[in-house]
């Protein structure tokens, strides 16, 4: 008999209290807050299936490599992950934000690049970043960052920043104005390949519960 324990891999914070619901409609229940607890594997209610917390942007490599079956990764670090072995079946419309550009709100952003002018940005979403601003023929120096991006303004680090909004109130916080909307950001689930093959009689229910529950939440 096939091993068929399973193993979801989240994130703190937003992405575990979001997917907790779509557990909850699969009939799972997490019986650890990894808030409290130091564990890195939490139990379920199901004896067969186990949940890892693990940071956000490291979600898909656990899956791509199988020592997650599945996961649940936000649009922005799929994108820079690159999707590599990855399985894509559902946009559960949790985590929901946008990518945007943002500058000092003294800067002039639209004559700095009329002029063509070669612009600093700060990101952790640099492959995201490369893409929407070659797409618009802007010349960038890409200045890699692994969080607090809107720090790098107004310490003149970089002209500009690529990074999340969801309320605007960090941005608002810091002085700093949203100049361009990239693209609308959701968490998706996202399966390991072999998995989906070998596991499928256990995973599937599943990934139906998430589904009927995402849409009867959007
Ligand atoms: O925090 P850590 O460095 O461990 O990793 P992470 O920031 O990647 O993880 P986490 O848990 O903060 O975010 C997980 C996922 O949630 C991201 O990959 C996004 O897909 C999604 N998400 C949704 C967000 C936000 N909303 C969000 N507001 N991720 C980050 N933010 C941050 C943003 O970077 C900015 O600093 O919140 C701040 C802006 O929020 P407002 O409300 O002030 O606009
Ligand atoms: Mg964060």
């Amino acid at each position: 008999m096939m091993n068929q324990q399973l193993t979801l891999a989240l994130s703190k914070g937003r992405i575990f209290d979001e997917t907790m619901p779509l557990l909850k409609a699969a009939g799972i229940n997490v019986t650890e807050d990894p808030e409290t607890s130091r564990k890195l594997i939490l139990a379920t209610t199901d004896p067969n299936v186990r949940v890892i917390i693990v940071r956000a942007s490291d979600v898909p490599t656990y899956v791509q490599y199988g020592a997650a079956d599945f996961g649940v990764a936000g649009k922005d670090v799929l994108l820079e992950h690159g999707g590599e072995g990855l399985y894509q079946p559902i946009d559960l419309e949790i985590a929901k934000c946008r990518m945007s550009v943002a500058v000092s709100d003294g800067f002039d952003y639209a004559s700095a690049v009329r002029q063509g002018a070669r612009l600093r940005v700060a990101t952790k979403y640099v492959q995201t970043a490369r893409e929407h601003f070659a797409a618009k023929g802007v010349h960038v120096d890409l200045i890699k960052l692994y969080g607090s991006m809107e720090l790098a303004p107004l310490v003149g680090l970089s002209d500009a920043i690529v990074d999340m909004v969801s309320t605007g109130s960090t941005l608002r916080a810091n002085h700093l104005v949203e100049v361009e909307h990239i693209m609308e950001i959701s968490a998706r689930l996202v399966v390991n390949q072999a998995a989906l093959k070998l596991k499928r009689e256990r995973l599937q229910p599943i990934l139906d519960a998430f589904e009927q529950a995402s849409k009867r939440r959007g």
